[in-house]
């Protein structure tokens, strides 16, 4: 039944250009989401995969930057906060947006996309704007050290991660008795407290009176979303080959942001954010200090002491991976980026350990089909009870599920949705997929 749930979520969360994250609590288009939702539609319908994309980077700034939420013109503002009147500012294609960004895991999904149906017409529209959202963070977020900062919580996509307690205590609450919508949706025990919440806003609302150029009280670099840049880079490096344009400026940019994240934030076993205004380490546990696991040229004995952390610190062998250590104070199986396993966060440990382990990412790729199976295509799971919690029907889950189905499952990439329909069929799980299945 996943597979077939996986593709009604799909469908249902179509709207028209791309997916919403989740209809009721979170009904605009995000930018991550729909890089991870790209990635399952690929399997599905290549044609909304690359729509998708594409409709995110109609919203690209002129200074290269990809709004973390384009505003569905038609969604009343009431609906989600903070929404467009909050952020107060429209792309250049007329669309309201936010001004902050997400990890750039957008290139990997337009490569991945192409491979599932090679559109080089595709790569060739993509590729600039790829390059210029690498180009904003550059210029805009690059210290001397080499690395890329974020500026709020809600750019890491970990928004309320425990690496974030200590940097957050330098931001004012601001305003409070804020209107929560998302406690419409999720219960109060599973998502941030109102004191974070009322941080989140502040800094929001101080980077936008600096026409969100400023960074406010809080400025890291997170080890996920310096991973997801370096990845982009060689990514980027392989659509150039493809395109018949020169890689090496992409493959020198990636080499030099895995040596900076290996000499500025691996701290023996795991990678942890820097707080740039103090300038240590965050001691943290994070999910997050695994992802440089992701990038080609990282060094043997750091990827081999990451493997034994997620073995070790993150019960890696028990099923899906928590999105923060069960060993560490802070630890919450059931709020939201406190603990949970994230499918979005077990799929790219998966990519980093297909070729270094495959016998440990085959081991992963089981545990989120399992979670799936167990508590349904939910936001989040607890990692060891795999109770869902948060949204249901929530859209990079199910797109995720169906990239690991086709992969790990049937051992073979499948080249459409009707195949994987007929193949699921044999496995005697997936009823009328294919039915389902969008041109
Ligand atoms: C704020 C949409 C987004 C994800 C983030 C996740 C959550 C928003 C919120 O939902 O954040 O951006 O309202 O909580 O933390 O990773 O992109 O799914």
């Amino acid at each position: 039944m996943i597979l077939r749930d996986a593709v009604r979520v799909l469908v249902n969360n179509w709207d028209g250009n791309y997916t919403v994250p989740s209809r009721r609590l979170y009904p605009h288009q995000w930018s991550w989401d729909s890089a991870f939702i790209a990635i399952g539609n690929a399997r599905l319908s290549p044609r909304r995969a690359r729509t998708e994309l594409l409709s995110l980077f109609c919203a690209q700034w002129p200074d290269g930057r990809v709004p973390h939420i384009v505003f569905n013109p038609k969604v009343p503002e009431a609906a989600y906060f903070p929404g467009p009147q909050f952020w107060g500012v429209r792309a250049p294609s007329g669309s309201a947006t936010s001004g902050i960004v997400q990890p750039p895991v957008h290139a990997l999904a337009a490569w991945k996309t192409h491979l599932a149906e090679p559109d080089p017409a595709f790569l060739r529209r993509i590729y600039p704007r790829l390059v210029a959202q690498q180009g904003f963070l550059r210029t805009h977020r690059r210290s001397a050290k080499g690395l890329i900062s974020i500026v709020h919580p809600w750019e890491s996509g970990m928004d309320n991660s425990p690496a974030w307690d200590e940097p957050l205590q330098a931001v004012e609450p601001g305003q409070t008795g804020l209107v929560r919508k998302d406690l419409d949706t999720v219960s109060a025990e599973e998502r941030p407290t109102d004191c974070d919440y009322a941080r989140y806003v502040a800094l929001a609302l101080a980077y936008r009176d600096s026409g969100y150029r400023l960074p406010g009280a809080f400025q890291v670099e997170d080890p996920l979303f310096n991973a997801a840049y370096g990845l982009a880079e060689h990514t980027l490096a392989a659509i150039a080959r493809e395109l018949g344009l020169d890689p090496e400026p992409h493959e020198r940019e990636a080499s030099a942001t895995t040596r900076a994240l290996v000499d500025h934030l691996f701290d023996g076993a795991l990678f942890q954010a820097r707080d740039v205004r103090t300038g240590q380490l965050i001691d943290s546990a994070s999910a997050a200090g695994l992802m440089p696991l992701l990038l080609p040229d990282l060094p043997d004995k750091v990827a081999d002491a990451l493997i034994d952390t997620a073995l070790d610190r993150f019960a890696l062998k028990d099923g899906v991976l928590p999105g923060y250590s069960p060993f560490a104070p802070g630890f919450d199986p059931a709020r939201y980026w406190r603990g949970p396993s994230w499918i979005n966060l077990d799929w790219l440990v998966w990519q980093g350990l297909k070729k270094r382990r495959p016998d440990l990412a085959g081991h992963l790729a089981n545990g989120i089909l399992c979670a799936a199976a167990r508590a349904g295509l939910r936001e989040y799971f607890d990692p060891f009870t795999l109770r869902g919690h948060g949204s249901r029907d929530f859209s990079w889950s199910a797109a995720l599920v169906l990239d690991v189905v086709a992969e790990h499952a049937l051992h073979s990439v499948p080249a459409s949705g009707r195949e994987i329909g007929q193949k699921l069929r044999c496995f005697g799980e997936a009823g009328n997929v294919s039915d389902h299945v969008p041109a």
